[in-house]
């Protein structure tokens, strides 16, 4: 075969070492096993610091407040997942565009893979949590990224003599062996390093280990027992004290912190006279409390089902913080998380001695559940999650809302976050059988407590449904009212009035900045 010189600029598609899906193939190679290196020193360093992670991280903590709203409506729990896959396609098509820029253009391919890995690196020690050794798994992962990829570019491409030379079929053909041994390799290297970041993070596993074997010590102070009429037991509906399966899970912790117990330990700091830290087993021999509280988060929904009831088991906040003695001026305690999250809550609701705040340790009976914040998190009734119930959490810092706020506040959420009145329809959903038909659900006003629910039936009268037991303010309540519904479809409307007498706006607002109001409503067709 013979081909002019002056055509072998153009570009070649019809010979596979030269073909730009070689080269993409080559970029997408490449690219997965420098982000799999970089999860095996990762694990070796530090879990959150992979260019993966500590990207993805930076990722959710500048999403704008909006959208993460957008996010947790749409995807729930599952927001986190369609994070880590949109990244993954994302990176995977940037690698490919990376192989065949390396093809044309070389070094481009390599200079931004190269440029992925520093930012990666910079991202990762700029996470709060870090520090510098956290630049390391991105550096090393995607510096082995872009030796694998210039490798394998460059036995697409023909030497620039041979280049030169008319016989192209030599340097074509010369080189595909080559290219399929480096890409290969790069391949292999992938999944055991793959492979041996999940053998090392096993360590994680570890935790869970711990978390089985460990036994909470009893309550010095048990919880008021719960009364037999707190739960109605009406199929459906949601029950009084939600399992720890079933507890609704909202973080920005793109990885779940692990944390040993004998590890662990709570700072407490700030603009105190007695500054202390306190360990694992300091906290368990202090006498313990148990109180049933209803974790609420802000971005819930009307109608919606980020809210759940769980019997705590911890320390006062209170006696901690007394300890610590907080010195005049401050008004707020940032508390932070092993993750770098942090909470801003009002110093005088913490010390409140008629409000059971708890430094958490144990959930329904267990050891809090991993994701639930293991070994220690903070929960305060009346308050919203985002302001109060910081899981994992590693420091209080007594301070002042001039100087310092919550992770959530410059994003656009309040700095105060009290629990609205709210109220939901949990049964009927959807049908109906025409006549008396129980309508049930749930109403909440943590701390303030539920005083009255009203149901109605389209545009009828609003009829007092009968409330449910309840071991106190901070939980939330059940209800129920059987109304007499005839056949044709119907909107119900239920609305709660809390113990002071405030009853719940009809006015409908979104979740940002400090909860959403409205009427909870639900259609029935009634046959
Ligand atoms: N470390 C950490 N703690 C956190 C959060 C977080 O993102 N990170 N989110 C808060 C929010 S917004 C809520 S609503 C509650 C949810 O707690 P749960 O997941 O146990 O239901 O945790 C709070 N504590
Ligand atoms: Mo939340």
């Amino acid at each position: 075969m013979t081909q002019a010189p002056e055509r072998s600029a153009s570009p070649r598609t019809d010979r596979i070492p030269h073909d730009a899906r070689w080269a993409a193939l080559a970029g997408v190679v490449a690219g997965a096993a420098g982000l799999a290196v970089a999860e095996l020193v990762a694990a070796l360093v530090a879990p959150g610091s992979s260019t993966l992670f500590a990207g993805g991280a930076a990722v959710v903590d500048a999403v704008p407040g909006w959208l993460k709203d957008f996010a947790v409506q749409w995807f729930g729990t599952a927001d986190k997942a369609v994070l880590l896959g949109t990244m993954g396609v994302v990176l995977a098509v940037g690698a490919a565009l990376a192989g065949w820029a390396e093809l044309r253009r070389p070094p481009l391919g390599s200079q931004l893979i190269g440029a992925v890995g520093v930012i990666g690196a910079v991202v990762a020690v700029l996470r709060p949590e870090a520090t510098p050794l956290w630049a390391l798994p991105s550096l090393v992962g995607i510096g082995g990224a872009v030796i694998a990829l210039r490798a394998a570019a460059a036995r697409l491409r023909p030497e620039p003599d041979l280049r030169r030379t008319p016989d192209r079929d030599a340097a074509a053909g010369m080189d595909r062996r080559g290219f399929l041994a480096a890409t290969g390799i790069a391949a292999g290297v992938a999944v055991l390093a793959l492979a041996g970041s999940r053998l090392v993070s096993a360590g994680s596993a570890a935790v869970n280990a711990v978390r089985d074997t460990l036994r909470l010590p009893a309550a010095r102070r048990a919880a008021a027992p719960v009364p037999a009429g707190a739960d109605l037991e009406i199929p459906d509906l949601t029950p009084y004290v939600t399992p720890n399966r079933d507890f609704y899970r909202i973080d920005t912790a793109l990885r779940v912190p692990q944390l040993d117990p004998a590890d662990w330990s709570l700072e407490v700091r700030g603009l105190v006279d007695e500054p202390f830290t306190i360990t694992w087993d300091e906290l368990l021999a202090l006498p313990l409390e148990e109180h049933h509280a209803t974790l609420a988060c802000v971005s819930n929904t009307v109608g919606g089902d980020l809210i759940g009831n769980a019997l705590w088991l911890g320390y006062p906040i209170r006696a901690l913080l007394e300890r610590a003695r907080p010195q005049a001026g401050a008004d707020m305690v940032l508390s932070r998380s092993d993750d770098g999250f942090t909470a801003g809550t009002p110093l005088e609701v913490l010390l409140d001695p008629d409000r059971d705040s708890l430094l958490a340790v144990g959930m329904n009976g267990e050891p809090l559940p991993v994701e639930h914040g293991f070994p220690a998190r903070l929960v305060v009734p009346g308050l919203y999650g985002y302001v109060s119930a910081t899981k994992w959490v590693t420091s209080l810092e007594v301070t002042t809302f001039d100087a310092d706020q919550g992770y959530w506040t410059p994003r656009g959420w309040s700095a105060l976050g009290p629990v609205k009145v709210q109220s939901r329809i949990d049964v009927p959903r959807g049908s109906a059988q025409a006549g008396a038909v129980t309508v049930a659900g749930v109403a909440w006003a943590q701390h303030t407590g539920i005083g009255a629910v009203e149901v109605r039936a389209d545009d009828g009268d609003w009829v007092p449904a009968e409330l449910a037991e309840t071991v106190g303010p901070d939980t939330w309540r059940q209800w129920h009212v059987s109304l007499d519904l005839a056949a044709g479809d119907h909107t119900l409307t239920v609305r709660a009035t809390d113990a002071d007498g405030l009853t719940q706006t009809e006015a409908e607002a979104p979740p940002a900045p400090d909860g959403a109001t409205g009427w909870h409503t639900v259609q029935v067709s009634v046959g």
